[in-house]
């Protein structure tokens, strides 16, 4: 049959098979954005809705912000596509500067992908590859954790810690272990900020170390702060044991910043923010503000020059993807860097943290708030669900919320927050007062 003769309507809402999206449900419903600017998008029904996501954690900047749009259109004028092996074009070389620039220590070197579950795959390969260049080929188990995201790749799943992301999806990547979660309601719900307790869940790695010897260990990797399943904050010294367990044994440490980075926490990164240096840092998202999909893995020098040796004719990693550096994404990361210097998002979790950690919490007192956390421009409300029917409660507030203009994000029945940096205080009573009216008249 030729799509003529199906008789196909352009706005047909089957063809198009919806991400982590509850197809059936939405297509009853469809909740559609068409535009956006600055904080709020506009729906097809003419609404405009506050962004209290910044998309999916990456329109760190806002929506339709002039330069990026600007440096996209002239770029695409300028340079459509370069091949991205064994050639290049200036703006890839100059984004990878002003990153490593801005990425604390001596992680200065980037490899571009496309997005964060590229990113996880790339770092992940980056490790094994370089213990192995380094004649210690034996180390090759990866460690992840409990509740852990790395994107939806077969490493990524395989280091991550969500059964409903990995179980349909067979024996994914062997010879990976897993340590405990931090979350720990019974000793630190309601925590403003960093929680008190739990630094010793770092010592799970010890024993990983013990039950499969450090010698066999490439890797672990960690969200510093865990965005997807539902705001999961570092205890006080439990990253630092980390690095420091993971340095004993000569096992590498990978940050996955796809969330944390650009300043979400209120600095540039989540390396700054806690003062723990990894070996390797994966990001995406914010990078171009969400525009042009773009990763990038950060590499320490150690790393890195591991790699340059050998005839030098030869290719020193056998990786890389077709859109590497794409020159677009490349300007597009380039004007939103130049964004957030300008308009000093990277440290506007400061300025702002104290109002948003007291907006946060100030829903403790309505129906239904089983927990609360925060850190930098993050929040989240954890709900008790409703017996028999988790996630239900949590959904009806983000579908009452759509309706009252206000776009959250849940997962599971906690309700996470991540709002463009831009935001004002007005937003934030925005976003709190209708949160606080959806949550009170919830069943
Ligand atoms: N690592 C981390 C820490 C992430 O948060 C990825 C990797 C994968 O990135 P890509 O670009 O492949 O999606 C992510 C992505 C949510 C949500 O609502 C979070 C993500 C994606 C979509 C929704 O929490 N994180
Ligand atoms: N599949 C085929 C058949 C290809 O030729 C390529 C790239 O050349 C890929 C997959 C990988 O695509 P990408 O480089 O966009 O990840």
């Amino acid at each position: 049959m030729t799509a003529t003769t199906k008789n196909r309507r352009p706005n047909d809402l089957s063809a198009f098979w919806m991400p982590f999206t509850a197809n059936r449900q939405f297509k009853q419903a469809p909740r559609m954005l068409v535009s956006a600017e600055g904080m709020y998008y506009k729906t097809d029904d003419g609404r405009d809705i506050l962004d209290g996501t910044a998309g999916l954690w990456c329109c760190n900047a806002g929506h339709k912000r002039p330069k990026i749009v600007e440096a996209v259109k002239e770029q695409m004028d300028e340079l459509d596509y370069a091949p991205a092996f064994q050639m290049g074009h200036p703006k890839a070389f100059e984004l990878a500067s002003r990153l490593a620039q801005l990425m604390p220590g001596d992680l200065n070197h980037v490899f571009y992908t496309n997005s964060g579950s590229e990113s996880v795959e790339t770092a992940l390969k980056i490790a094994l590859a370089y213990h192995r260049v380094r004649g210690e080929g034996q180390r090759t188990r990866l460690i992840g954790r409990e509740r852990g995201y790395h994107g939806v790749n077969f490493g990524g799943i395989s280091v991550g810690g969500i059964s409903g992301n990995r179980k349909m999806y067979g024996q994914m990547l062997g010879g990976v272990d897993h340590i405990r979660h931090t979350h720990d309601p019974d000793r630190n719900s309601f925590t403003r900020g960093i929680p008190a307790h739990g630094a010793e869940f770092a010592d799970d790695l010890e024993k990983v170390c013990v039950l499969h010897d450090p010698s066999t260990i490439a890797a672990v990797i960690v969200e510093p702060v865990a965005g997807s399943t539902g705001v999961l904050i570092p205890p006080q010294g439990y990253l630092q044991r980390l690095r420091d367990i993971c340095t004993k044994h000569g096992i590498l440490l990978i940050f996955d910043e796809v969330i944390t980075g650009f300043g979400r926490l209120g600095m540039p990164f989540a390396v700054d923010y806690f003062g723990v240096q990894p070996d390797l840092v994966t990001t995406a998202k914010g990078l171009t503000n969400g525009t042009i999909p773009m990763g990038a893995v950060f590499a320490t020098d150690a790393i890195h020059d591991a790699f340059m040796t050998g005839p030098e004719n030869m290719i020193e990693l056998f990786h890389g993807y077709t859109y590497s550096g794409n020159p677009v994404a490349c300007a597009a990361g380039l004007a939103t860097l130049e964004t957030y210097e300008e308009e000093g998002l990277y440290t506007k979790g400061q300025e702002l943290g104290q109002y948003w950690e007291d907006a946060v919490h100030s829903l403790k007192d309505v129906p239904h708030v089983k927990d609360i956390r925060n850190l930098g421009l993050i929040g989240a409300i954890e709900l008790e669900g409703i017996e028999g029917q988790p996630t239900k409660r949590a959904f009806s507030a983000f579908l009452k919320a759509f309706e009252k203009g206000v776009l959250i994000r849940t997962t599971g029945d906690i309700i996470a927050l991540s709002p463009p940096l831009i935001i004002e205080k007005s937003h934030i009573d925005q976003l709190f007062g209708t949160l606080r009216d959806v949550l009170t008249h919830l069943d």
